[in-house]
């Protein structure tokens, strides 16, 4: 899938419909809470899955039943795309279990 740059107006309007994300140092952020760390993990997992098949890849980190998530596009100079807000939308649809 192409990948290409939000404009402001289109990333604004994606943040309206994305809940619990917001830009942090220009990455699309957020921090999910798990009831477990297995929960956690395998969430991890299957996002892995997705990421890899649309061919991108998350900044993320665990602490327990916590996993940070920082998105952003590195091909195209560290800027919010197209494909960190699908990446997002999946995410929280795994999440929802
Ligand atoms: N993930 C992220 N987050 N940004 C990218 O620009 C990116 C990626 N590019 N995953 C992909 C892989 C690229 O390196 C490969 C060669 O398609």
């Amino acid at each position: 899938m192409a990948r290409y740059k939000l404009e402001a107006q289109e990333l604004a309007t994606a943040l309206t419909e994305l809940s619990g994300w917001e830009v942090r140092d220009g990455k699309l952020h957020k921090t999910y809470k798990f009831g477990s760390f297995a929960q956690a993990i395998g969430w991890m997992v299957s996002v892995a899955v997705v990421a890899d098949k649309i061919d991108h890849h998350p900044e993320w980190s665990n602490v327990y039943n916590r996993v940070t998530v920082n998105l952003v596009t590195h091909d195209l100079g560290n800027v919010i795309s197209n494909l960190d807000v699908e990446l997002a939308r999946k995410m929280d649809e795994l999440a929802q279990v």
